[in-house]
């Protein structure tokens, strides 16, 4: 029999606070745990949401240094950033509070200093990376060297990004440190380990036998972690930024930022229950459900519930972890440190007014099985042909109509025909899929179920033709009109987990208060004689250069990103210098410049070079229009021997230099030179 439960508290991964939150941190966590709070609401359940900043660790630090403020300031700026725009976005944060807080500091302190008192550590010295100049431990992240697979010059310590390998600081060839670029000496030090091991029997029990519901994903990488068996991990750090460590002697020392971070779901269920918390926390009546990504799945299902074992005081685990696979963005990882992000105060920015389209696109296209990518292109369609071609139209519809034929007051329904009651049947159909898909997390086909009433809404009309109807048989257009208005009513409350913002529209146009789930289903909901106010539109078709200007923006982007890794090609071996005396370089003036026919990147030259005037065949038809190049200076190669191309002698070669993006420039003098000039 499935366990009854009393509350549920939703948690949602905390964003580091070293940027704006972007499309993949919403529809991995944020955008799916506000569906699932708000279907508990509408179900008249006891909630918490809880959101936070996870304002340490060394992403934050190494932030500050880049932008040379203090890690506060970051995280300040992030924090409220982030705040804002998910509040905007109609996320319903029960509390969104931050990991510095000072309750947090004492919760995550106290947790720390019981496991300590209990014996629950045990400590250990090991060879950490060290800067000497810096008189300070290097996070490995702040290890910097030739990677051992790719060769590349950048690798972290962590991970090498030119080939995604995961390493360790001692893997890096000549590791040095990223503050001061020194060479980095390995120096002992000492730290607080939970021992993961001595809770893999209970883990395994708990979930390897207990949550075989859990998404495959999810199971199936706790299986894996299991499997390999379970090592201490240090839970304390060498760094000046976090939670200080509670021990005397601990000088220096801070909690792991996975250590605290979770912490803060404690700390901000207290923060907005000082009272109740515990009841949240340490009874068996609540249901705990964390919304997060993939790349925190050990940290949510290993770390944190052996923390919480170790602990005891009852603190329950989590029921379920529906972590979601990554969004890409146009077929691209989504990267903050390369911009490659469509981020949220931007969008809001950029489409006010459309929260419902963005949350939309993203629930229906999210990575729930699989990794997915978000498209400009999708977003378009998806909110032209489906928000307003479907939703927006068959609401629209109803409205009209029935202000056309009875002055906007809703009319009585008759007998029912047979398509009419098949419709009431198919909408309570839709309702237990749609309960069953939210139940289980499946947010994709719960969004679809829930538009499949306005597709079936479409359908009646198109079916029963009221407006044909209105001549001679009033009567059943006042049954039609009754059945298709109610159907929004129900459409205003299956929507309102998605589409929050239209709902409220919506119901407000039907003057129907008070959503519940419970009336999902109930094709009487509004009675007979309800007020239904003028049609306001729910959504508006979005234009191409909406659009465009997005992609455009991508595009300049990715050339930036370009540019910013380009690497100039080695420089060749020596050349002596009589051998390279012998090339003839002079400046000439262009007198004539053409396409050449059927070479799409061949310019045809004619330079006056101060003797004579010679041809010229060039390959930068790609880069310049020929008129542009008519009446400048070139420099070029006077003494190659000609050579035909395409059927023209080319005497010499003019010179030009190649960008990171491919882009040819030619060289030009800075000041006019006399044609025929010899480059020296
Ligand atoms: N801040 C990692 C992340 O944003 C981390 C999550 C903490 S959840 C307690 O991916
Ligand atoms: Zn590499």
């Amino acid at each position: 029999m499935e366990k009854k439960f009393s509350r549920t508290l939703i948690t949602t991964a905390l964003p580091y606070a070293n940027g704006p939150v972007h499309i993949g941190h919403l529809a991995g966590v944020y955008v799916p745990a506000d569906i699932y709070a708000r279907y508990k609401r509408l179900r008249g359940e006891d909630v918490l949401l809880i959101g936070g900043s996870d304002e340490h660790g060394v992403p934050i630090t190494l932030r500050a240094r880049k932008e040379g403020i203090t890690p506060q300031q970051v995280v300040d700026r992030y924090h409220n950033i982030i705040k804002d725009s998910m509040e905007e976005l109609g996320i319903t944060f029960d509390v969104y509070s931050r990991t510095t807080s000072e309750l947090h500091h004492k919760t995550a302190s106290e947790f720390f200093r019981r496991l300590y008192d209990n014996g629950k550590f045990i400590e250990k010295t090991s060879l950490q990376p060290y800067d000497e100049q810096a008189g300070e431990f290097l996070a490995d992240r702040y290890v910097v060297g030739t990677c051992p697979h790719c060769g590349s010059d950048r690798a972290y310590g962590d991970q090498c990004e030119a080939c995604g390998t995961s390493l360790n600081a001692t893997d890096l060839i000549n590791p040095r440190s990223a503050l001061t670029d020194a060479p980095v000496s390995m120096r002992e030090t000492s730290h607080w380990f939970l021992p993961l091991d001595q809770y893999e029997d209970a883990l395994r029990s708990w979930i390897l036998d207990g949550h075989k519901e859990w998404k495959t994903n999810v199971y199936g990488q706790c299986k894996s972690w299991l499997d390999l068996g379970l090592q201490p991990r240090a839970v304390s750090r060498d760094l000046k930024w976090g939670v200080p460590v509670p021990v005397d002697g601990a000088d220096g020392k801070v909690l792991y930022v996975w250590f605290d971070a979770p912490i803060g779901y404690i700390s901000n269920t207290k923060e907005i229950r000082p009272d109740t918390w515990e009841k949240y926390w340490k009874d068996s009546q609540t249901r705990i459900i964390n919304f997060i990504g993939k790349d925190n799945i050990v940290f949510h299902c290993i770390v944190f519930p052996a923390m919480l074992m170790a602990y005891g005081d009852n603190f329950q685990l989590p029921d379920n972890v529906p972590a979601n696979e990554f969004l890409n963005l146009e077929g691209d990882k989504i990267s903050t440190s390369r911009n490659w992000a469509v981020w949220l105060h931007e969008y809001l920015r950029d489409f006010p007014g459309k929260q419902d389209v963005l949350r939309y696109v993203l629930t229906a296209n999210a990575p729930e099985t699989r990794d997915n990518d978000f498209t400009w292109a999708e977003f378009q369609a998806r909110n032209n042909n489906e928000l307003v071609a479907i939703l927006g139209n068959f609401v629209n519809r109803a409205v009209v109509l029935t202000h056309k034929y009875f002055n906007g007051t809703l009319p009585a329904a008759g007998t029912l025909a047979e398509v009419d009651s098949s419709l009431c049947e198919a909408v309570k159909t839709v309702k237990a899929t749609l309960t069953e898909n939210l139940e289980n997390f499946h947010f994709r086909e719960a969004v679809k179920d829930a538009m499949e009433l306005a597709r079936l809404g479409n359908k009646y009309l198109q079916e029963t033709e009221p407006w044909k109807l209105a001549k001679t048989d009033m009567e059943r257009v006042a049954t039609i009109l009754n059945i298709a208005i109610n159907l929004s009513a129900n459409i205003a409350i299956a929507m309102e987990p998605f589409l929050p913002f239209m709902s409220k529209r919506l119901a407000d146009m039907l003057s129907l208060a008070n959503l519940t789930w419970d009336s999902l289903g109930n094709m009487e909901l509004l009675p007979a004689g309800t007020t239904i106010n003028q049609p306001v539109l729910l959504f508006e078709k979005i234009e191409d250069e909406a659009i465009k200007a997005q992609l455009d923006r991508l595009a300049k982007i990715k050339e930036e990103n370009k540019a910013a890794s380009f690497k100039p090609a080695p420089i060749q071996e020596d050349v002596d210098f009589d051998t390279f005396m012998k090339a003839d370089l002079r400046v000439g003036t262009v007198l004539e410049c053409s396409r050449v026919p059927k070479a799409d990147k061949l310019l045809r030259f004619l330079i006056d070079d101060g003797l004579n005037k010679r041809t010229i065949v060039s390959g930068i038809a790609k880069h310049y229009n020929p008129d542009e190049l008519v009446g400048k200076q070139v420099v070029f190669i006077a003494n190659l021997p000609p050579r035909r191309l395409k059927g023209i002698l080319s005497e010499g070669m003019i010179l030009s230099a190649e960008n990171a993006d491919g882009s040819l420039v030619v060289i030009s003098p800075s000041a006019t030179a006399t044609p025929g000039a010899q480059v020296k």
